[in-house]
C-alpha cells in the first residue's frame, strides 16, 4: 500500500517511522511519501495561503498550489482523501475498506481550511476522525495510517485483526501475562489451565460481558450465534 500525503507539516510525520509502522516501511509492506504543499508556491516567500473572500478571521489555503501538489502524485487509480471534521466518521468497517486500495493520498489543511474549488475538483471522500476540530488533518492522517496499515498482510502478527474488537462487532476479552500474581490479584484460573476449548469459552464470554458493560450499543447490531446467545442470558440472568 502508498500513502502520499500532502501537507504543509511533513516533520510531524516522523511518529510512522517507530515501532510496528515502522518496521511496515523498512518491509516494504507499506510506503509513506510525505509532499510538502510548501514546496509548490511560486511566491518568493514561499506563501501558501491568503485571506477569505467575502473577510472573516484566518487565512485559507490556495486552490492552485494544493492542486500542483497533487498532480505531482496523482496516478490513475488513486483515492483521494480529505481530513476533515465535515467528513464521515472512520470506522473499523471503513478502515477495512480503504486497506483494500493500492494508493492513497490523504490532503491535511490547515488555518481556517482550503478553497473549496480544489476540493470539489480532486477529493474523493472526505473523512474524520471524530466530532471535534484540531489545528490540522495531520493527526487524522496518521491515524487512518495506523489504522488501515495494521490490515496490509505481514504488517502485525498473526491473524489478530480478524478476532479483535470492532472486526467482529465486540469488545476484546482481557489480556494477563506474568507476574501470576500482582498486589493479590491472581491470573483467571481457566487461562493456566490448558483447557483450549474452554479458555475460548471464557474469552467469549469476557468479550460479550465486557461489552454489555461498556458499550451496549455494539450489541443491537451484533450478530449473535446460537451459542453466544446462551452467554448472554446467562450473563443478564447474574445481574
Ligand atoms: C473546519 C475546520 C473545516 C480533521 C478546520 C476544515 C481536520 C478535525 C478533523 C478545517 C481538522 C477530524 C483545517 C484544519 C481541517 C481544516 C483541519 N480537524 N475530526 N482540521 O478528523
Amino acid at each position: 500500500m502508498k500513502f502520499d500525503v500532502l501537507t504543509l507539516f511533513p516533520e510531524m510525520f516522523e511518529t510512522l517511522n517507530q515501532s510496528i509502522l515502522g518496521k511496515a516501511q523498512e518491509k516494504n509492506l507499506i510506503d509513506i511519501n510525505l509532499v510538502n504543499i510548501r514546496d509548490f508556491s511560486k511566491d518568493k516567500h514561499k506563501k501558501v495561503d491568503d485571506t477569505p473572500y467575502g473577510g472573516g478571521a484566518g487565512m485559507v489555503m490556495r486552490a492552485d498550489i494544493v492542486y500542483d501538489a497533487y498532480k505531482s502524485v496523482y496516478k490513475e487509480g488513486s483515492k483521494m482523501i480529505y481530513l476533515t471534521p465535515q467528513g464521515k466518521t472512520l470506522n473499523q468497517k471503513k478502515v477495512e475498506e480503504l486497506s483494500k486500495e493500492k494508493h492513497l493520498i490523504l490532503l491535511c489543511g490547515h488555518y481556517e481550511g482550503i478553497d473549496q474549488r480544489v476540493i470539489d475538483k480532486i477529493v474523493d471522500e472526505e473523512i474524520s476522525i471524530g466530532d471535534y476540530v484540531l489545528t490540522g488533518g495531520e493527526i487524522p492522517a496518521m491515524v487512518l495510517i495506523d489504522s488501515v496499515s495494521r490490515y496490509i498482510e505481514g504488517v502485525i502478527k498473526n491473524d489478530s485483526t480478524e478476532e479483535e474488537s470492532f472486526s467482529n462487532g465486540l469488545l476484546e476479552y482481557p489480556q494477563y501475562t506474568r507476574p501470576e500474581i500482582f498486589e493479590d490479584q491472581k491470573v483467571p484460573e481457566v487461562l493456566i489451565s490448558g483447557h483450549h476449548q474452554k479458555i475460548k469459552q471464557w474469552r467469549k464470554e469476557q468479550a460479550i460481558k465486557n461489552t454489555l458493560k461498556k458499550r451496549p450499543d455494539l450489541l443491537e447490531k451484533y450478530k449473535f450465534s446460537k451459542e453466544e446467545k446462551q452467554i448472554l442470558e446467562n450473563l443478564k440472568k447474574q445481574n
